[in-house]
């Protein structure tokens, strides 16, 4: 694989998913090579250790991505999200290094560091060297985990920011920190039953493997799709999400708990069989599950300002069931970068997509009114979340841990509210860029009359609710519907995927 960029090649911009793209077309060695050199930039600029993760999460194996970590784990800056850009796509590569070096006012004889990780894919471990030359020619040193989560990456990045020496920097830091905040929730339980995860053939099953052990005492945590096929392929949060169905290799029984993680480890769905159905617990659920939890044992007394962060795709029924209960909900664009900003807004900000990425932000303020109001049962929560990014682990043991507090069953939990049906589309047109939207992605204002024209077509069907965007990691347009019957929803989702095409 070449880790150069042939002049005149085409420019690819990072989005939402940082890089992403097909692994054996001779581009992805350059852009992660290039990655590397922004990562270490931008290491230098700030003085302190950046992360980058080589991944496709839950696209088919042959792809493989890159995504650049700020310092305490968070998504890149978006002023250097367009540096990123430039120096992939730049013709001279050292004139566009040096440009950066002065715009942002780089001291020439500052050295970076570079946490590196990646999964499992056959593409990966090349793609490692392509970003190890990138840091190396921009100065600076990287850190290899090796095969690690995404999750993993950013905790770790944040650990050493936060002062743990290089040395002592394994993952076993981040194995110990999780179990022990679960096993302090979980103190005066018996055995919690048993969750059967499916790990997308990926690097879920390492972390897995882990947890079972860690917390045998506790849960009997039974891994599926553990390496013996492809990567996420028939399986995985997202195939489990986008076509409502388990698994692959799943052969579900009732009473199990089942969950699913992506190919990277960073996305989270739960489903159960119910009179022989399957019946899917989603990322809003989580969403609703915790924020319940969170109501219930903070009461009305409580200064602690709380709320959950969801973007357009969460399915109308959640938003309306947290609104019954007085909770407050914000709607971001897509992207776990708008909704983690978002959710700073509030001393506890639970965010979650409704694939399942998600994870609860508590700030200074929240652990200092908790402490103060003696809430240690929510203090331990804090601790077994992982605030840097959405963790499908963390996230587990999140669920598997208030579902034990509130002394819910999963279906305790399913019975909170039923999904309005929904329809999730894509249309694949000559040039995506023409569809634009504000509001929170959920008004289009280009092409001009495309909005009207939509609205009239929600409004012929009982609960309707449609939108159109541009998808930022894939070539097409998003359509969505949501309407009171499952025939409805066809019917308007169908006919706004017309309108669009
Ligand atoms: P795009 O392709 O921009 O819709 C998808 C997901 C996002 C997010 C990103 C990053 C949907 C509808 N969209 O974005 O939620 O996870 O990928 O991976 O699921
Ligand atoms: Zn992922």
């Amino acid at each position: 694989m070449s880790f150069e960029r042939a002049p005149g090649t085409k420019q690819v911009k990072y989005g939402t998913a940082g890089f992403r793209g097909p692994a054996d077309d001779g581009q992805m060695g350059f852009i992660v090579k290039r990655s590397g050199i922004t990562a270490a930039l931008r290491s230098r600029k700030l003085g302190k250790a950046t992360g980058l993760m080589i991944t496709a999460s839950h696209n088919p194996v042959r792809d493989n991505g890159v995504k650049v970590t700020e310092p305490l784990g968070e998504m890149l800056v978006p002023n250097w999200e367009g540096l990123a850009t430039d120096l992939t796509n730049a013709d001279d590569l050292n004139a566009e290094i040096a440009k950066v070096i002065k715009s942002e006012e780089i001291s020439s004889s500052s050295e970076g560091l570079v946490i590196l990780g990646r999964d499992t894919r056959p593409s990966s471990a090349e793609l490692s060297f392509a970003a190890t030359e990138g840091i190396i020619q921009a100065q600076s040193r990287s850190l290899n985990l090796g095969v690690v989560t995404t999750p993993q990456l950013h905790y770790l990045t944040y650990k050493i920011n936060k002062g743990t020496p290089v040395f002592n920097l394994n993952l076993d830091l981040y194995y110990s920190d999780f179990t022990n905040a679960f096993l302090e929730i979980t103190k005066n339980s018996g055995n919690l039953g048993s969750v059967e995860v499916d790990c997308a053939n990926g690097v879920g099953l390492l972390a897995g493997a882990q947890f079972a052990k860690r917390l045998e005492s506790k849960v009997n945590i039974k891994l599926t799709n553990a390496g013996d096929g492809l990567l996420n392929h028939d399986c995985g949060a997202d195939f489990v999400k986008t076509g409502q169905r388990a698994p692959v290799g799943s052969e579900m029984k009732e009473g199990v708990r089942y969950c699913s993680v992506d190919g990277d480890a960073d996305r989270l769905v739960y489903y159960f069989l119910r009179a022989g159905k399957f019946f899917l617990l989603d990322g809003d659920r989580i969403a609703c599950l915790i924020a319940t939890y969170l109501q219930k044992r903070l009461g009305k007394d409580s200064s602690v300002n709380f709320g959950v962060v969801q973007t357009a795709y969460a399915n109308g029924a959640s938003t309306n069931y947290l609104s019954a209960l007085g909770i407050k909900t914000v709607c971001t664009k897509t992207g776990v970068k708008h909704l983690h900003h978002a959710a700073l807004d509030f001393d506890i900000g639970v965010y979650f997509e409704a694939n399942g990425h998600g994870t609860v932000l508590f700030n200074d303020s929240a652990i200092a009114k908790l402490e103060k109001e003696g809430h240690s049962e929510i203090l331990a929560l804090a601790k077994l979340v992982n605030q840097t990014v959405g963790d499908a682990f963390s996230d587990m043991l999140a669920v598997e841990a208030v579902l034990y507090l509130l002394n819910w069953s999963i279906e305790d939990w399913a019975a909170m509210y039923s999904d309005y049906p929904n329809r999730l589309m894509k249309v694949k047109i000559a040039n995506r860029a023409d569809i634009q939207v504000t509001n929170a992605e959920r008004t289009c204002i280009a092409p001009a009359g495309l909005q009207d024209k939509l609205n009239s077509l929600v409004a012929t069907v009982a609960n309707g609710r449609s939108f159109v965007r541009a998808s930022g990691t894939e070539d097409v347009v998003r359509v969505y519907a949501e309407a009171n019957t499952a025939e409805n929803c066809d019917k308007l989702s169908i006919a706004v995927a017309n309108l669009v095409f």
